[in-house]
C-alpha cells in the first residue's frame, strides 16, 4: 500500500503543537491480530453481542461463559505483538512537551510498544480480580472450578476490565477529559466512537478548538467534525505521519 499523503498544513500544525492528546480503540490492535470489539464475537461467541458478555449481569447469569470468553481473548492478546501503529505513537511521545495517550483497549500493547504515559480507561485484560472484594489475585489452581475462586472470600474471579454499566477509574477519566480540554491536536485512532464516556473525548477537544484528526479506514460519528480524516489502517498512517514530521524537520534543518 503506497504511503498515504499527510496534508502539509497538518504537519505544520503538529510541528507547532505543544500539547497532543490521543484516543485509541480496538482498530489500532487489529493489525496485531487482536479482533476489534465488533469482531470479538466470532466462532464460539458468534451468537453473542459483545455488550452481552462484558457486563456484571452476564457474569452473574453465566460466570463460566464470561470467564471462558475472556480466557479466549487473553490467549489472543498474549500471542500478539505491538504493530507499527503502536510503535509510531511511542516514537511521537518524545516529541511533544505534553502528550497524553488515552486507550479504550485492554491489551497493554501500547506499553509493550514503549509508550510511557498511557491512560487505560477500560482496564487490563491480563489482571484478575475478586468479583466481590475487587482485590487482585495473581494465580489459582489450573484444575479448579471455572471461574476460579477468590482465595480470600471464595467468590468467583473476574478479569480486571471495566464492564458496561460500571464506572471508569475516576483518575483516568479525569486525566483524559483534562487532556481533551487543553490539547492543541487530538488524534482519534481506530475507534468507532460509540462507547461512552470515551467517545465524548474527541468532541470535547473539538469544542475546545483543538485540531481533531481521525485515523480510521471507515467513517464514524466523529468524521463530520474531524478537521482531518486520514482514511487508512493505523499501522500504515501513523508511521507515515512520523516520517512526514521527520522530513519536515530535515527540510527546515530542525532535528
Ligand atoms: C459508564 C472493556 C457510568 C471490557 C469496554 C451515554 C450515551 C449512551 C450510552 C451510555 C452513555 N453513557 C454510558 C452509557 C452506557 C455505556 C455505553 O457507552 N454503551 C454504548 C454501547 C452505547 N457505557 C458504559 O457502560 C460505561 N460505563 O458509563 O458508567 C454509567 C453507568 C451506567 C449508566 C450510565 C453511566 C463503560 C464503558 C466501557 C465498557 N468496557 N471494554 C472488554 O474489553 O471486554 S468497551 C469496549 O468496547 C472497548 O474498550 C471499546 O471502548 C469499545 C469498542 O469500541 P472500539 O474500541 O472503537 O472498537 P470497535 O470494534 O467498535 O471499532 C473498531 C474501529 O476501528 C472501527 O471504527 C473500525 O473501522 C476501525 N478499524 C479497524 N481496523 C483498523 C481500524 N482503524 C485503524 N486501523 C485499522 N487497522
Amino acid at each position: 500500500m503506497p504511503n498515504p499523503t499527510i496534508p502539509d498544513e497538518l504537519i505544520c500544525r503538529l510541528r507547532h503543537a505543544e500539547r497532543v492528546a490521543v484516543l485509541t480503540g480496538a482498530g489500532i490492535s487489529a493489525e496485531s491480530g487482536v479482533p476489534t470489539f465488533r469482531d470479538a464475537v466470532t466462532g464460539l461467541w458468534a451468537h453473542y453481542r459483545p455488550e452481552d458478555l462484558a457486563t456484571p449481569e452476564a457474569y452473574a447469569r453465566d460466570p463460566q461463559l464470561v470467564w471462558n470468553w475472556y480466557q479466549w481473548r487473553r490467549g489472543l492478546v498474549a500471542q500478539a505483538q505491538p504493530n507499527a501503529g503502536h510503535i509510531a505513537l511511542a516514537q511521537l511521545e518524545a516529541r511533544f512537551p505534553a502528550w497524553t495517550l488515552i486507550t479504550q483497549n485492554v491489551d497493554n500493547l501500547h506499553r509493550r510498544a514503549g509508550s510511557r504515559h498511557v491512560v487505560a480507561l477500560h482496564g487490563d485484560i491480563a489482571r484478575t480480580l475478586c468479583s466481590v472484594e475487587g482485590i487482585e489475585v495473581a494465580d489459582w489452581p489450573a484444575d479448579g472450578p471455572v471461574p476460579p475462586r477468590c482465595p480470600h472470600c471464595g467468590a468467583g474471579l473476574r478479569p480486571g476490565v471495566v464492564w458496561f454499566g460500571e464506572d471508569l477509574p475516576h483518575a483516568a477519566i479525569d486525566t483524559a477529559f483534562r487532556a481533551a480540554e487543553t490539547c492543541d491536536v487530538f488524534l482519534c485512532v481506530g475507534t468507532s466512537t460509540l462507547v461512552y464516556p470515551a467517545a465524548e473525548l474527541p468532541f470535547v477537544a473539538h469544542r475546545h478548538r483543538a485540531c481533531v484528526v481521525e485515523i480510521n479506514p471507515d467513517e464514524t460519528p466523529l468524521s463530520p467534525v474531524a478537521d482531518y480524516r486520514l482514511a487508512g489502517p493505523a499501522g500504515v498512517v501513523l508511521p507515515a505521519l512520523v516520517e512526514a514530521l521527520a522530513m519536515a524537520d530535515a527540510v527546515t534543518g530542525q532535528a
